[in-house]
């Protein structure tokens, strides 16, 4: 009977720190940051979808081959509102961060997730601790140049969509809002999540594309390229006709297959959502290994401190 309590005793003293540095690290690194669309940091993190994109790949060398591994990470204390005075021009992806300095990296072609301007739209915004706070969604105004660095002023003043305290579902907030009508081609949708419940404001920036009647891609030869030679073997093309079509030798059609065609960048999103859901999964096996941890301890407990035989 002693050797049994002895036993028991280690094991739970063994069993007690792993359970304590599993909840550790999952509140270490539970913040956020949008997935659809896919933000830049989640789009290279360590489970995007697009991480092995030219573009992701320029970002990380900007960073000095630091990765993006805290994807949800990407916030500043004590702005209180600010963020125009604190955050600087040409800085505003990595919120002037030195270690997200890579996502500043201004080219045109950014995975960039197709939206249709003037209709409903809501972002996911993936969060594994929630956090009290208003979310504002902010599109640069046409004109905007993915090229050139970001600043405040190639947003609009007001945002186009808002929410305070949003409910966490399924492990995102949605914050939901309408398109405006006049906006076409590629755009940033920069989004500022200023907490209340912390002192922390966390910005985003989502390259999106309106689409439209606006031929700019091919007005652009140089962003055009580097997509077509981008091995990027995570983007499968399964409707690709003109890869196999034998008029694609004329040059004049092969200038109209832009890199902004919808089916490749879709896939981008189904990636990121997929990405999204593999998060899910590891969420479920932590939390199912958090379970039979506790019963474990519970059946230790209860081995320990069971009435003692002869005892009254
Ligand atoms: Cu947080």
């Amino acid at each position: 009977m002693t050797v049994r309590r002895t036993v028991t005793a280690a094991a739970i003293a063994g069993v007690v720190p792993l359970v304590l540095t599993i909840v550790t690290a999952g509140v270490a690194q539970a913040h956020g940051a949008p997935t659809d669309p896919v933000s830049r940091v989640a789009a290279c993190g360590p489970e995007g979808a697009q991480r092995a994109s030219a573009a992701c790949g320029a970002a990380v060398a900007a960073n000095g081959g630091e990765t993006f591994d805290a994807w949800d990470n990407l916030r500043v204390a004590d702005v209180r509102g600010r963020d125009r005075q604190v955050i600087p021009d040409g800085h505003l992806c990595s919120a002037g961060l030195d270690a997200y300095k890579g996502l500043d990296v201004a080219r045109a072609d950014w995975p960039a997730t197709p939206l249709k301007a003037g209709r409903d739209f809501t972002l996911t915004y993936r969060s594994t601790i929630p956090h009290k706070g208003t979310f504002s969604l902010y599109l640069t105004k046409q004109g905007y140049d993915p090229a050139a660095p970001l600043r405040w002023d190639d947003l609009a003043a007001e945002p186009f969509a808002k929410a305070t305290d949003p409910r966490l579902e399924n492990g995102a907030y949605r914050i939901r809002g309408k398109l405006p009508t006049d906006l076409t081609g590629r755009h940033m949708l920069y989004t500022v999540w200023r907490n209340t419940d912390t002192p922390d404001t966390y910005y985003s920036c989502s390259d999106v594309d309106l689409g439209g009647d606006a031929q700019q891609p091919p007005a652009d030869p140089p962003p055009a390229d580097p997509p077509a030679a981008d091995p990027a073997p995570a983007e499968p093309l399964p409707a690709d006709p003109p890869a196999a079509d034998p008029t694609a030798d004329q040059p004049a059609e092969e200038q109209q297959q832009p890199v902004t065609q919808p089916p490749p960048v879709q896939g981008a999103g189904q990636q990121a959502a997929a990405a999204a859901e593999s998060r899910d999964d590891s969420t479920t096996v932590l939390v199912g290994a958090g379970a039979a941890v506790l019963a474990l301890l519970a059946l230790g407990s209860a081995l320990l401190f069971r009435p003692r035989r002869g005892r009254r």
